[in-house]
């Protein structure tokens, strides 16, 4: 017997003899410690455990459960999340593009939502004419990537598990038996899960003082659970010429900093220059690379939330530096990992690779608020998008008089929407957005798809019919 079938039938003899030490339990998705009872195992069956490897082997094949019929049997809720491995070209600052890989044709893949206890029932199908085998990892399923491996052009794999811990967990490509993982991932094929408290967000608590008599004291506000949210992921780009260079991830040189796949994504475009301005070329910001109509999806921006709301931001580092998330002029009231609350009222908060937060925070004053990875290099090469409050602007007078809004309303997000790819599906503490406009890393057939739909707002057909109504009103309030 050569030693590969040795090894193999190694493992295959352990797997039995753990199916046999755990009974009934082994068939279950997760083993507790508790069911390995030392005091009643057999003295020769422990020797000829250690000579053959130990447990260890056996956990892989234990935590990976994929049959998707026991599961779907069990009363649970199961939620089917469809990804297809794909090349594309996408573009990136300067008018140029890259070698892209996604899920879905969008970079980030789509967000999975569901509920603790639910069943995840992911299927991962590679069209023939891909180029690649593509594999999945998903951190919420528990599961080692070994387990599911890889899928071939024009196959497709199937797999279940329990999401059993609240939080957002990452998932993103395993290459092609772990082979090119980090140029996968690197090229786009990332994407988050979030797994809703079964029971639950908690209420946010926020501390502020109060006057009264001449004395300050405490005075604890509280906000309900239900809360605007979006999502925001962190990553980077390594290229040459429009590819992955591998030399550039293993010596950190990264060229472009990313955050929902996009640099400088959430910063203002044209028809934020003539709302502000007046003129659709005066720019007010920074930094404002993604703009003109006929960009369409790419065209930049911005995010609207309404002062005193609670908002919840979902965010992830994707990538392969740290993350020192920031926004400027606020405080970032609560920050929980998994289902844990770490901090509260803190200005910064490091995230690692492939580690997550969920912020909860209130806006309280009208504003443009920069949201940032604190690090000068990521800041200076994309990870720098805007917040914006209320009606700092004192836009209200000019959209009613150019007969786009009857009331003043509470946050932009009523007139221009709120980028989609920013945005996570509703969850059972979610606040619907007002509006949502189509806005991301998406191939031309995803924005289509998307515009078809009729769900959002498709802001390169209204904008132009809306600009002369606003030039007059301009006018007639004397802003221009
Ligand atoms: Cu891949």
């Amino acid at each position: 017997m050569n030693k590969r079938i040795t090894m193999l039938f190694t493992i295959a003899a352990v797997a039995v003899m753990g199916a046999t030490l755990f009974g009934s339990t082994y068939t279950q998705t997760q083993i507790s410690g508790q069911s390995f009872d030392m005091s009643k195992m057999d003295i020769d069956m422990m020797d000829k455990i250690r000579q053959m490897g130990g447990l260890q082997l056996v956990m892989p094949q234990a935590f990976a459960e994929t049959d998707c019929g026991a599961l779907a049997d069990t009363g649970r809720n199961v939620v089917e999340f469809n990804l297809t491995g794909e090349s594309v070209s996408l573009p990136i600052m300067g008018g140029e593009s890259y070698n892209a890989m996604t899920f879905n044709g969008q970079v980030p893949g789509p967000t999975l939502r569901v509920t603790q206890g639910d069943v995840v029932k992911m299927t991962l199908t590679i069209p023939a004419d891909e180029i690649t085998g593509h594999g999945n990892d998903m951190h919420a399923s528990q599961m080692t990537a070994l387990a599911f491996d890889s899928v071939n052009p024009g196959e497709s794999v199937t797999y279940c598990y329990i999401a059993e811990s609240a939080g957002v967990f990452k998932y993103h490509c395993s290459g092609v038996h772990l082979v090119g993982m980090d140029a996968h991932v690197l090229s786009g094929m990332y994407g988050i899960a979030i797994v809703d408290p079964i029971n639950g967000y908690k209420k946010l608590m926020v501390e502020k003082t109060s006057v009264s008599n001449g004395q300050v004291s405490l005075d604890r506000q509280f906000y309900d659970a239900d809360a605007l949210e979006f999502t925001l992921q962190f990553n980077q780009l390594y290229l040459t010429d429009g590819n992955y260079d591998m030399s550039k991830m293993m010596s950190h040189q990264n060229t472009q900093s990313v955050i929902n796949g996009m640099q400088f994504g959430y910063t203002p475009n044209m028809a934020h220059n003539l709302l502000i301005k007046g003129d659709v070329d005066a720019d007010f910001f920074v930094v404002q690379p993604w703009k003109g109509l006929e960009l369409k999806q790419y065209q930049s921006q911005l995010m609207y939330v309404e002062n005193g709301q609670h908002v919840r931001l979902f965010v992830e580092n994707q990538g392969n530096e740290p993350v020192f998330f920031h926004i400027v002029g606020e405080i970032l009231d609560r920050v929980t990992q998994g289902n844990r609350v770490q901090s509260a009222a803190t200005e910064t908060w490091l995230l690692g690779g492939s580690q997550n937060m969920i912020v909860d925070m209130v806006f309280d004053e009208p504003g443009a608020y920069a949201l940032v990875n604190h690090d000068y290099a990521s800041i200076y090469s994309g990870s720098l998008g805007l917040f914006v409050a209320g009606d700092p602007f004192d836009l209200n007078p000019l959209l009613i008089e150019a007969g786009i809004i009857s009331e003043p309303v509470t946050s932009y997000a009523y007139v221009l929407g709120n980028p989609s790819d920013a945005v996570p599906p509703m969850g059972m503490n979610s606040i619907a957005h007002p509006a949502v406009n189509i806005h991301g890393l998406y191939t031309d057939d995803v924005a289509s798809e998307m515009a078809a739909s009729g769900d959002y707002a498709v802001l390169w057909e209204i904008i132009p019919q809306v600009a002369g109504p606003i030039t007059d009103a301009l006018k007639a309030l004397g802003r221009t």
